[in-house]
């Protein structure tokens, strides 16, 4: 026990936890706690522009370290409710933050004071728990117990709400040294279900793997490709994790679902075993029909909620566990086929010429050397340049969402996708957040150039904070995603959905970092190589075609008669 004030306290909590990087906007709400951290010389404070950029950032860096960013909103009322989409995008993402925010002093809560609004109803669906303290010598607990509960089982952001006064009081802090996470053994599976799962694959003739989010969370990576690679079975991912497995490794399909390709859809509609590892199996990969997932395909449902089993398709084998715990459980019981015997060696044969002609295709469309640039040409010169460890982070648009399968994602973690929210404005954020969490990657974010402009702020944050991430701002003139809805739906009656887009190379450059335009076939990969070398927080400004849009969800929009 020592007397300390309950804002040191607090910093002293974090400390404890393995907390070293922190995104903040301040406000009067939380100043003792930013007194705190002048003296913590141990933790790096990145000061953002926008508390839903911040979240974003916080969001970002727990997907990258997989432990819990976080994020002081610091001030209460306007500050918190800007932050609420940014909860929502790490909630849908299963992502683990901890967020600090205030609330007014105990004495006026309640009474309608100066920005007084119910924060706890605002926060409650958009948030995994909403913590509010009561008595300032629990400050430390409570910011334990809340990085703890983000950070454990389906993982997300937890927020703790401090009122104002609390913080400005001297407490007798009993702070544990260690304070972060038990270690605990992942949650895998028992004998006789492993002989079922055997059976089941030994029965079947055209199974497939089908890996999602919490192969990532569950450190699954190498588990997954070893179980690929000894049933030589094919792996597609769920929409937003291209990064499950390398996209170069010759049994990664790649995406499956209208964010995907067709290799990995036609496999999946052609199974009759799916090995679900680490998914919900959710509507941005199935739509929730039997366009992707065969009603006849038998489905092994790994995911870490059992709320998740079953859901939206019946399951022969649902196990509440580690994903990739659970993948070398299976491969552990699996004995290898001799040479030449792999009983689906045919489909095999087939999946692999249709992958390389995937691939080829992708690089023709790329190729064309037209002006405006086609995207594709883009995502091409991307593969070409990009670090075998590079980040990418993604938008919601339509350029974005069609590069979502193409990118060269060689290691894991390495995409980070606005995923369930399908939120724009999320990339160029997350890419900071990112960088943050692993200064010795690069860090590429695509984003349109709507999405930018709602972020754009954020540049003074990266040249402040020296976050050296690089932004591929797609430049259609358009809110493309939706442009394509008018285009192909409303006889071309446009209204609302052009954006006008100054060069954001340009204003990078007044804001004190590296700008860069393309508009030709190689400037994208020349920006990219010279942005990576000089190193220092960098927009890449790139001309695209404004035809290359896409209607993506068909199934929300009619066509006129
Ligand atoms: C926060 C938010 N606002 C609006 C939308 C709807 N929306 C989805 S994509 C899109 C257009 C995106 O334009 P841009 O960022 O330029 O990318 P492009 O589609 O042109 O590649 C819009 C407005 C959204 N998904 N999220
Ligand atoms: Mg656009």
């Amino acid at each position: 026990m020592a007397k300390m004030k309950c804002g040191i306290a607090a910093v002293q909590a974090l400390r404890a936890a393995g907390v070293s990087r922190i995104f903040g906007l301040m406000g009067s709400s939380t100043l003792e706690i930013y007194d705190a951290l002048y003296d913590a010389k141990d933790m790096l404070y990145v000061g953002v522009r926008h508390e839903n950029a911040g979240m974003h950032m916080a969001d970002a860096y727990g997907r990258v370290t997989q432990t819990p960013g976080v994020f002081i909103c610091g001030q209460a009322g306007p500050g918190s409710a800007n932050m609420t989409l940014g909860l929502m995008a790490a909630k849908l993402a299963y992502s683990p933050v901890l967020v600090i925010t205030g609330l007014p002093g105990t004495a006026d809560l309640g009474k309608d004071t100066f920005q007084e609004i119910d924060q706890h109803t605002l926060f409650l669906p958009v948030s995994k728990k909403v913590m509010t303290v009561t008595r300032p010598e629990r400050v430390p607990e409570f910011l334990l117990e809340a990085y703890r509960t983000a950070n454990s089982g389906r993982r997300g952001p937890v927020v703790v709400q401090i009122p104002r006064d609390l913080l400005h009081t001297e407490i007798e802090a009993n702070i544990p040294a260690r304070g972060g996470q038990p270690e605990v053994a992942p949650a895998t599976v028992d004998r006789a279900t492993l002989e079922r799962i055997k059976g089941l694959i030994l029965g079947a003739q055209r199974p497939v793997i089908h890996a999602g989010a919490g192969i990532k969370w569950g450190r699954g990576a190498a588990a997954l490709l070893k179980l690929a690679e000894k049933l030589q079975l094919p792996i597609t991912n769920s929409a937003g994790h291209t990064d499950v497995a390398p996209f170069d490794h010759p049994l990664n399909a790649g995406g499956a679902g209208a964010r995907g390709n067709t290799v990995a859809t036609g496999l999946l509609r052609e199974s009759d075993l799916i090995l679900a590892l680490g998914t919900r199996l959710g509507f941005n990969t199935t739509r929730f029909t039997h366009d992707v997932i065969p009603a006849a395909a038998k489905i092994v449902q790994v995911d870490i909620d059992p709320l998740a089993l079953g859901r939206y398709y019946p399951v022969e084998v649902g196990i509440a566990g580690d994903a990739g715990a659970v993948a070398t459980a299976i491969t552990e019981v699996m004995d290898p086929f001799p040479a030449g015997a792999v009983p689906w060696r045919a489909r095999n044969e087939k999946f692999a010429k249709d992958r390389q002609q995937l691939w080829i295709g992708r690089e023709e469309l790329a190729g064309r050397g037209a002006k405006p640039l086609h995207p594709e040409t883009v995502y091409s010169e991307l593969r070409k340049v990009a670090p075998r460890n590079a980040l990418f982070t993604i938008d919601a648009g339509t350029t974005c969402l069609q590069a979502t399968d193409k990118l060269p994602c060689g290691v894991t973690p390495s995409l980070v996708a606005p995923l369930d929210c399908g939120n724009i404005g999320f990339s160029y954020a997350a890419g900071l957040g990112a960088k943050v969490a692993a200064p010795e990657r690069a860090v590429i974010s695509l984003m349109g150039d709507g999405g930018f402009g709602m972020t754009m702020g954020e540049m003074t944050t990266a040249v402040q904070s020296q976050i050296a991430s690089i932004a591929l701002v797609m430049d259609n003139g358009t809110w493309g995603a939706e442009i394509a809805y008018q285009r192909d739906f409303y006889d071309k009656r446009y209204i609302g959905a052009h954006v006008l887009s100054p060069r954001y190379d340009e204003v990078m450059k007044l804001c004190g970092g590296t700008g860069y335009y393309a508009t030709a076939p190689g400037e994208t990969a020349d920006a990219l190589n010279q942005a990576m070398k000089e190193g220092k927080p960098a927009v890449i400004h790139v001309k695209v075609d404004p035809d290359a849009v896409m209607s993506f969800r068909t199934d929300a929009v009619a066509k006129r008669t």
